[in-house]
């Protein structure tokens, strides 16, 4: 496929709806670092935005009609304002659907969707598809909305709008991301803070590996994993686990809900703790924490599968100083610190696990801490 660009989606709107686009509106997909199945426990996560970036070109209409042509797909849909589609358009739709509620006085739409984020590949692609849709119409409103109330309107229009329970880091991520930083979020509170991330700099690269299985948010496992946190919250007596310590994980009685309060629970500390080497630049030291991290996802939490349990064995026996599944889970990527020159063992290593099982072969890219959604 050709590169995503400025042009290609100008190009493309001007083929899919006849006439040119008024502009063209970004948003990046992310891998989280550390802080994983946090976020709807108001606990801390640790984005970062990839260079990988989804691009619409959009152009209002006045009569009610919407357009969404999709690069990805091959395919237009078109619909009537307030109409939330089936399959892919959902997203883009939901998007609209949820700013109409907000109030945003939206006559109709044509966009023209390309991305270069892996679909289904757990980097986010849904995040950046209605994060981008939002802020161009945001803007082409005369921008009525901060970011913080699109954050809310993206996450309304996948948990509502589209079906999927999703917390709110990726949406955060994709509007408030800044170069070279990971973003430390708070999500019981709302409080964000950039954290230095400069891989270059401190001589490592982070090799993300797409296992190319896939996932999808909508079935019933991570709904499930997120009542169950509730269950264990309530049983403690505290309104989420961000308020419970790990003594108190422990005394919950049921054995499924207190592992995934521990996971909860020891997953917010690793959080601070990498946050807090990352101000000191201290990259070599985060390592251990990204493998602990994984562990109790795999083994508390539930929520790894063979093949992400592979690819981190085979990027930590290639060199890699620390690895973990990234995003929801259930396939989808796996991340890998890697020291800078180290990066052709690892994905040799995980290459030849894969092929060795008769696994479609994955995809790789290095990750580069990017920025938020803006207008190009
Ligand atoms: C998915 C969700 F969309 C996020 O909100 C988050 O819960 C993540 O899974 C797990 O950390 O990406």
């Amino acid at each position: 496929m050709d590169a995503v660009s400025k042009e290609s989606v100008l190009q493309q709107f001007i083929d899919a709806c006849g006439y040119p686009a008024t502009g063209v509106w970004a948003a990046p997909g992310r891998v989280n670092l550390i802080g994983e199945h946090t976020d709807y426990n108001g606990g801390l996560c640790l984005p970062v935005a990839l260079e990988q970036r989804t691009l619409v070109a959009v152009a209002l209409r006045s009569d009610g009609v919407v357009r969404v042509h999709s690069r990805q797909s091959d395919e237009t849909y078109t619909g009537s304002i307030g109409d939330i589609a089936a399959g892919w358009a959902a997203y883009p739709t939901a998007v609209l659907w949820s700013l109409a509620l907000e109030g945003l006085p939206l006559g109709g739409i044509d966009l023209a969707v390309d991305s270069s984020v892996p679909v289904g590949a757990g980097l986010s692609s849904s995040a950046a598809l209605t994060c981008s849709v939002a802020l161009a119409v945001n803007e082409l409103h005369d921008s009525p909305f901060n970011r913080d109330q699109l954050v809310q309107a993206c996450i309304r229009a996948e948990n509502e709008g589209v079906g999927a329970p999703t917390g709110g880091m990726d949406q955060t991520i994709a509007l408030f991301a800044q170069p070279s930083t990971a973003l430390l979020l708070d999500c019981q509170d709302g409080s964000t803070e950039p954290i230095p991330f400069d891989l270059h700099g401190a001589g490592f690269e982070l090799i993300v590996v797409d296992t190319r299985v896939k996932h999808s948010l909508a079935d019933g496992q991570y709904g499930l994993r997120r009542a169950q946190c509730l269950d264990a919250a309530t049983a403690l007596g505290v309104d989420s686990l961000r308020e419970a310590t790990a003594n108190q994980a422990e005394t919950v009685r049921d054995p499924i809900l207190r592992a995934r309060a521990r996971h909860v629970v020891t997953e917010i500390e690793r959080t601070r703790r990498v946050a807090e080497l990352l101000r000191s630049n201290r990259f070599s030291d985060i390592g251990e924490l990204l493998d602990n991290s994984h562990a109790s996802l795999r083994d508390d939490f539930e929520v790894s599968c063979e093949e992400l349990d592979v690819a981190v064995a085979a990027a930590r026996r290639g060199g890699a100083i620390g690895a973990r599944m990234t995003g929801g889970g259930f396939g989808g990527s796996a991340i890998a610190l890697v020291p800078e020159g180290s990066g052709a063992e690892v994905i040799g290593s995980v290459s030849r696990e894969f092929a060795a099982r008769g696994w479609r072969a994955p995809h790789f890219l290095s990750a580069t801490a990017g920025g938020s959604a803006t207008r190009l």
